[in-house]
């Protein structure tokens, strides 16, 4: 048995994206996101990118499926603890989503200062919720996550990420299509969280002029916050450009901030920032201090504090040069 690194042959009912081993006579299709030798554990590949990627020595597989929409899995890792992917993808680990979920729910919240009422766009593994609900101005939240089971595979393997959002009365669960609900719902919000997928598949839409104008539209007033993930910007630059092209039409204050998460590998990720009120992209480091402390459970935090937020907003020429019209 050699100890060349080949896709295993694995079970066709739980295919993710399949191919076939070239020049084999066999039609048994191989999972290219699980490899490894034969009697040692296998390796996760995560696919995001054709030429380059991360992997992880899968300690454990604690869940896989192919769900209506996607090929999900929850394994564990020695160093990153507990680890979610979606078609290849790594979505979080227990060792760092602390540092996405954080930025991506605190800086807006806090640079608006008084939201009572929050939308989260996909989320189902509860980590964006659990740092909304902190804020106490926050009188309701609503997560509408497409694929019911990522929050139901989450609430099971997961809990510590989502550390009981799912049961806290301020949340209300919707299962439907994101763009779909910025397009027909009559709720208006104060600031809107797109915890979204790469713009691949059905993460897609969540990145169009029409999604971020539906946006626009359900806003409470022209406070309101809009924020976006949108990748690594060495590896994903047009996540980039794209967002900052079709915030254009709707919002006067377009502009990126930055949180550094090492299993969304490639350096410093982006996070988009949207709004009409000229003022919340320059809140004092002060202000945002007498607003931070009054959050609950602020020492918990790992990564989010006043300073972090008023320095992520600095921008190298890399990622100013990205923000273009044309
Ligand atoms: N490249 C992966 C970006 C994933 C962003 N969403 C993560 C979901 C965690 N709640």
């Amino acid at each position: 048995m050699s100890n060349e690194i080949r896709p295993i042959l694995f079970n066709p009912r739980s295919v993710g994206e399949t191919s076939f081993i070239e020049g084999s006579e066999s039609v048994a299709p191989i999972d290219r996101k699980i490899t490894g030798v034969v009697g040692q554990s296998p390796w996760y590949n995560e696919t995001l990118h054709a030429t380059w990627g991360q992997r992880f020595i899968i300690k454990k597989t604690l869940h896989r499926e192919q769900t209506n929409r996607q090929d999900l899995i929850i394994f564990t890792h020695e160093i990153f603890g507990k680890v979610l992917a979606l078609d290849g993808v790594i979505q979080l680990t227990t060792k760092d989503e602390h540092i996405y979920h954080e930025m991506i729910a605190h800086v807006p919240l806090l640079a608006h200062g008084n939201a009572r009422k929050v939308l989260i766009i996909g989320g189902g593994d509860g980590g964006v919720a659990r740092e909304v609900l902190r804020h106490k101005t926050v009188k309701e939240v609503i997560l509408v996550e497409i694929d019911p089971s990522v929050i139901n595979f989450s609430k099971q393997h997961l809990p510590e990420v989502s550390c009981g959002a799912f049961e806290n009365e301020r949340l209300k669960v919707v299962i439907a299509d994101g763009a779909k609900f910025v397009q027909e719902t009559k709720e208006r919000f104060d600031v809107i969280i797109v915890d979204s997928t790469d713009p691949i598949g059905p993460g897609e839409v969540l990145f169009t002029s029409e999604f971020y104008g539906n946006c626009a539209k359900i806003f409470s007033d022209n406070r309101g916050i809009l924020v976006t993930q949108n990748g690594v910007p060495i590896l994903q630059p047009k996540e980039v450009t794209d967002s900052y092209r079709n915030f254009g039409p709707y919002f006067a204050v377009r502009t990126f901030y930055r949180a550094s998460v090492p299993t969304y590998v490639g350096g410093a990720m982006t996070l988009g920032f949207a709004t009409n009120n000229p003022h919340a992209r320059d809140v004092s480091t002060g202000e945002l201090s007498m607003r931070f402390d009054q959050i609950e459970g602020k020492e918990k935090l790992g990564y989010y504090t006043p300073e972090m937020h008023c320095a992520a907003f600095a921008l190298p020429p890399n990622i100013q040069g990205l923000m273009k019209d044309e």
